[in-house]
């Protein structure tokens, strides 16, 4: 097997709320056996996240959210766990002690806008940063969320996000960027987003794509239980890695891993078989 060009992080909520899987993984012990198994599957980062984002999720405070999310990431690293530890939070204390307990990757859907302090505790780590792109905040996101061009809207937020990144120290090759699936967005603006997710190429940083078991999936299939939606997850992320995406946040690792294998093989010409020569 040829070495990927692409990267899956692995969903690790820590959370008595997430959308899919909130509760399963709340006691620590759990949340790190849970990540080190998605780790086995393929996981290269591991995305460790404390409050959960989903449509009218309610705050977390701030030493709640340490308690759940820093034994977790101790525990990773404890237990040998090779992958990157990102942290998916909007809060910089809660980053800041995350980075010192080992985390290299914050994950802030708030694009550096929901605490003013998270752009320097990135810079002054120099740690990876995901901008994503969200319309108004989780409470309210989802009320008629509106654009002139969704793609040319998202584009000119990512662009400016990144000149405030850039202004605060954090350096280029440090920055990925997400168009933020389901973040104030209609089924009818996911899918063009999708469609026409080679646009955000353009912008020369890594695209990281979020599409795992969410609602417009659920509508588009009339899949009601997230616990049914890997078909459709699988479909979006291959679409994905066809148009240029190269990090996918994923519940179920293995199967978009062997998904995103072949398509990668298909891709990519040419594809050698170092190892066997079955059909
Ligand atoms: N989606 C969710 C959370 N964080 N981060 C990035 N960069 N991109 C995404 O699309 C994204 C994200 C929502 O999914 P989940 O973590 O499963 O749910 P919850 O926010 O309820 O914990």
């Amino acid at each position: 097997m040829s070495s990927p060009d692409f990267r899956i992080m692995g969903v690790l909520n820590v959370t008595p709320d997430s959308f899919s899987d909130g509760g399963r993984y709340l006691a620590a012990e759990v949340a790190i056996a849970h990540g080190l198994a998605l780790e086995a599957d393929g996981a290269a980062i591991l995305d460790v996240g404390g409050e959960s984002t989903r449509p009218g999720a309610a705050p977390v405070p701030e030493a709640e959210e340490l308690r759940r999310v820093i034994p977790v990431i101790e525990g990773l690293l404890e237990r040998g766990a090779r992958a990157q530890i990102s942290i998916d939070t909007s809060k910089a204390p809660v980053a800041a002690r995350a980075l010192e307990a080992g985390a290299s990757f914050v994950n802030d859907v708030t694009a550096l806008r929901g605490d003013p302090d998270m752009a320097g505790v990135v810079a002054a780590a120099g740690a990876d940063c995901c901008l994503m792109h969200m319309l108004g905040d989780p409470r309210t996101m989802q009320d008629d969320p509106r654009y002139d061009d969704v793609v040319n809207d998202i584009k000119a937020f990512l662009e400016e996000r990144m000149a405030f990144a850039l202004a605060t120290g954090i350096a280029v090759d440090r920055i990925l960027l997400d168009p933020g699936i389901g973040f104030g967005k209609t089924v009818a603006h996911n899918l063009e987003l999708l469609r026409r997710l080679g646009e955000f190429r353009d912008m020369g940083r890594p695209v990281v794509i979020g599409t795992s078991r969410k609602t417009f999936l659920g509508r588009l299939t009339g899949r009601e239980s997230t616990d049914d939606r890997l078909a459709a997850t699988i479909a979006t992320n291959v679409l994905a890695y066809e148009r240029g995406a190269r990090v996918f946040r994923v519940h179920d690792v293995a199967p978009v891993r062997d998904a995103l294998t072949v398509t990668a093989a298909t891709v990519r010409p040419p594809w050698t078989n170092q190892t066997s020569t079955t059909k």
